[in-house]
């Protein structure tokens, strides 16, 4: 089994090798099935190709809007991966194509342990598909839900919350060193994009993924885009606010010139989060200016925040108040939750002060104030709460 599963990893990684990177083509136009390393050069094709009849279908993992995921396995190779099956027609209907195929050729910039591997992709007449490394524990997302749920159970049954230690999760967090160790690898996943060019812009627990050992994985890369130096995104991070350059590749409308790329990203991101959440999008974005690479450390002080408390910082009633209390940083840290008439905790304040000044840092109105990821890494609650490996 070892063996079968290092020889597709070989596969795949060397064809990933031998293909520099390019534009890829044919996801909506053609109906043949054949398979294209991501990502595919126009011409030769890649030595080998694959189609459905190439994998084993198991059980769902998870419903998109776009398609569903499921466990697969290649027969050749006995190698499990998750297959994500997404529809053209949908595709087509929604206008994302050319984010699919910016998606595939963004990921084969990437190689981390933090980073969920795309290996490739094949089509047929309705269905992309993309052959995604396998994370064995699930979404992130889950995770945290059940530690709200358990949380809301032990508040609600008026049983009284006890004296939940420090480090437990008992405001419906994951606790401080999960949190930490979460943190960590996602500063370290986002400093490998970010040495390549590619902002992620949609960093959110359901993006983020859990493999077999435990290691956080940022997968889906729908939504990235991959910056240029020069552009406003320099190595350091510290851009002065244009960037996102508009040529055709970056901006999310093709039909963009090029000074009006940050309004067209922010109103398409608004677009998209219409129907998901408008929780972690940066300031700058709400604001429609131009944004870098510091949206995803934004998003990180966002996602520290709610892996300690549950809840995202700015979460309001309705999307305007929300965007009200991002265009303000209106950061409020949850007190001890008292219950008015007993006097009794409710849900306890747990969150220790380096927490809460990491999470200060991060959520800078300014971008180029925000913490550099280099400092997240050395930062004292990561230093202090983050064993190495975990
Ligand atoms: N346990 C989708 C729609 C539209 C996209 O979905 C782009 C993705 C990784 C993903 C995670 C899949 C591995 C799992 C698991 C699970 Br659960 N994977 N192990 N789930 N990459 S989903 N990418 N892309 C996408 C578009 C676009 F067209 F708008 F760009």
């Amino acid at each position: 089994m070892r063996l079968q599963r290092e020889a597709l990893k070989h596969k795949l990684r060397e064809q990933q090798q031998q293909q520099p990177p390019r534009q890829t083509t044919g996801l909506s136009t053609s109906s043949s099935s054949t398979f294209h390393a991501a990502p595919t050069p126009p011409q030769p094709q890649p030595p080998t190709t694959w189609t459905l009849a190439d994998f084993d279908v198991g059980r769902p993992l998870g419903k998109g809007k776009f398609g569903s995921v499921y466990l697969a396995r290649e027969r050749a190779s006995g190698y499990v991966v998750a297959l994500k099956v997404l529809f053209k027609g949908q595709l087509r209907s929604a206008k994302v194509e050319h984010q699919l195929r910016r998606e595939v050729e963004i990921q084969s910039h990437l190689r981390h342990r933090n980073v969920l591997r795309l290996f490739g992709y094949f089509h047929d007449a309705e269905r992309v598909y993309l052959i995604l490394e396998y994370a064995a524990g699930g979404e992130l997302y889950r995770e945290l839900q059940k530690k709200a749920a358990l949380a809301a159970a032990a508040h609600g049954t008026g049983g009284g919350s006890g004296g939940s230690g420090a480090t437990s999760a008992g405001g419906g967090g994951l606790g401080e060193a999960r949190a930490a160790s979460c943190v960590r690898q996602l500063a370290e996943a986002l400093r490998h994009c970010h040495s390549k060019h590619v902002i992620h812009r949609d960093i959110k627990p359901e993006n983020l993924l859990v493999g077999r050992d435990g290691a956080l994985k940022i997968a889906d890369f729908g939504w990235s885009v991959h910056s240029r130096a020069g552009e406003g995104n320099n190595e350091n991070g510290n851009s002065n606010g244009n960037s996102n350059s508009g040529d055709g590749d970056n901006s999310l409308h093709s039909n963009s010139s090029n000074n009006t790329t940050s309004t067209i990203t922010t109103s398409s991101s608004r677009r998209k989060t219409l129907c998901g959440t408008l929780d972690y999008l940066p300031p700058e974005m709400v604001a429609g200016e131009a944004h870098d690479r510091g949206v995803d450390v934004w998003s990180l002080g966002v996602l520290a925040f709610e892996l300690l408390y549950g809840v995202p910082p700015f979460e309001a009633a309705g999307h305007s108040e929300t965007y009200r209390r991002i265009l303000k940083v209106d950061l409020r840290f949850p007190d001890d939750e008292v219950d008015p008439s007993t006097g009794h905790t409710l849900r306890p304040a747990t969150v220790s002060a380096e927490a809460k000044d990491l999470i200060r840092r991060l959520l800078a109105r300014e971008p180029r104030k925000r913490l550099p990821l280099e400092s997240v890494l050395r930062h004292p609650w990561i230093l202090g709460n983050s064993s190495q490996r975990r």
